[in-house]
């Protein structure tokens, strides 16, 4: 094989990077050329996304890219969120962000048109406000698609910048609840049957194709040939995610670790039936043909919150000192259900904390180390009722826990999580999503093997920690009941 270097952009919901990537036999490495914040900003127009701001950026991180004559190249993002073309294919208006509150009401909406059970044997997807399909009903109620053509998910949409092509990558296709869970193409019945219009849906293709190639004025804007190929990875970024997971065996579990912690197993196939709808699982696509059978669970963002929320109230303490005084602290003083809607979009996070522990009767946590505490066995906790009911809903058997994202580096978390689940913890790597980006490019450029032999080069060439479980089976066998327990009396009592 020869040496492939590409340009991947990972867009993330609190910051994006640009990287270089270099593959050949034996090589897999990454380098940063540009990182950015990235926040939504709140407007009298709802929870937006900067999306022009996010685009020049990407354009100012290609920039930086062309130094390294790059083959190809390849965004992946956030899933849901989508911008709105009009016919000319100019952009409506900024993107909503999944977090915005309109989506309220849309799933009993919903409910009205079409049963649970119905909508998950076609789309395979996990109930959750933010997915598209509940966007896309808000702004269908408040006249937003009457001059819309085309829908287009974020990297489809930075895709279309690039290159003028207008198309749908199916991994994040996939998150919708718009898609057909069993083939390759949007669930047209169901999206009429909601009364969206399907002219907003363009045409879907798999990972690995040829997006379209590099626009002239993309090429003086940022110094990269114009007609370079634009790869259409696994845009999802948590299918990015899983490309990289360096598992040397099929019975493993993965939690991708960001703001969200994603959870579960890759399958060859969907499980629809009643008790995985029940349990909230989703059915995402993966690279070949994958399913990602996975639950999206609160994650980081819980305590990215609080530390927000600190800083705005004056806390000058730094992260790491929080996570050593949390980790002296006793176990299981709080440990609450962590997929309470009432932290989705809250924005006083360690009162939202303190409320839910008051709710259900479990000590409220006083000082900022009592609060980390409480949310990294919280998430522990999800993770491993999560990597548990994967397990057993799709009867696959797991012998090792990989975590891989930002969270991969938090060492009481992958700590945590090995002890609650009785499992190794293998951490790492922390850049999985942009590595996955870089990986399907090469595969398609013929410069990587298949998803076997992609993996084989990450737990080669990528630092990895690896974290025994200490013990604890039976403490956490109880939490686990406690927080059971509380929250059946929770929905009891409101
Ligand atoms: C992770 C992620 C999740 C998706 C959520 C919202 O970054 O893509 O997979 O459910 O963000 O887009």
């Amino acid at each position: 094989r020869t040496d492939f270097t590409c340009a991947a952009v990972d867009l993330g919901a609190s910051s994006g990077r640009v990287v270089a990537g270099e593959v050949a036999a034996g090589k897999l490495e990454l380098t940063e050329l540009h990182r950015f914040p990235n926040s939504p900003s709140r407007t009298e127009a709802g929870l937006r996304w900067d999306i022009s701001r996010i685009h020049r950026e990407v354009l100012t991180g290609l920039d930086a890219a062309s130094a390294y004559a790059p083959a190809s190249v390849g965004i992946d993002s956030w899933a849901v969120d989508h911008g709105l073309l009009d016919e000319t294919g100019n952009l409506l208006a900024e993107p909503y962000h999944h977090r915005d509150t309109r989506t309220e009401g849309m799933m009993e909406r919903v409910r009205e048109l079409v049963t649970d059970e119905e909508l998950y044997r076609v789309t395979g997807l996990q109930r959750l406000p933010i997915n598209t399909l509940y966007q896309l009903l808000a702004s269908e109620e408040s006249g937003q698609l009457e001059s819309a053509r085309t829908m287009l998910l974020l990297p489809d949409l930075l895709n279309y910048w690039l290159t003028g092509n207008i198309g749908a990558e199916i991994t994040n296709a996939s998150t919708t609840q718009l898609f057909d869970v069993l083939g390759d193409d949007w669930a047209h019945d169901l999206v009429r049957r909601l009364g969206l219009p399907t002219r907003l849906l363009p045409p879907p293709h798999s990972p690995g194709r040829c997006a379209g190639t590099l626009l002239a004025e993309v090429g003086t804007r940022t110094g990269l040939p114009a007609g370079l190929p634009v790869t259409s990875v696994a845009s999802h970024d948590t299918a990015s995610a899983v490309v990289a997971v360096p598992a040397a065996t099929e019975r493993f579990a993965y939690i991708s670790c960001g703001t969200w912690s994603l959870v579960g197993l890759e399958l060859d196939s969907p499980v629809l039936t009643e008790r995985s709808r029940a349990a909230n699982f989703t059915n995402e696509r993966g690279v070949e043909g994958t399913t990602r059978y996975l639950r999206n669970t609160m994650g980081l963002w819980l305590l990215q919150e609080c530390l927000r929320r600190w800083r705005e109230l004056g806390m000058r303490r730094e992260l790491g000192e929080l996570l050593e005084g949390a980790a002296r602290l006793p176990a299981f003083r709080s440990v609450l259900h962590t997929d309470d809607p009432a932290f989705i979009a809250s924005q006083d996070m360690p009162t939202a904390i303190a409320t839910a522990c008051a709710n259900v009767g479990e000590p409220v946590p006083e000082t900022p180390e009592e609060t980390v505490r409480c949310v990294l066995e919280s998430l522990a906790l999800a993770h491993r009722t999560t990597v548990r009911d994967a397990a057993r809903l799709a009867d696959h058997e797991v012998e090792v826990v990989h975590m891989v994202g930002g969270g991969s580096r938090n060492d009481l978390l992958c700590q945590l999580t090995a002890d609650a689940c009785g499992l190794p913890v293998v951490a790492g790597p922390a850049e999985a999503t942009a590595l996955g980006n870089v990986l399907v490019q090469a595969r398609a450029h013929g410069a990587a093997g298949d998803r076997a032999a992609a993996r084989e080069l990450v737990a080669e060439t990528q630092p990895l920690r690896r974290f025994e479980p200490t013990g604890g089976a039976q403490e956490w066998s109880a939490v686990e009941a406690r927080v059971h327990g509380n929250r059946q009396r929770d929905h009891g009592v409101r």
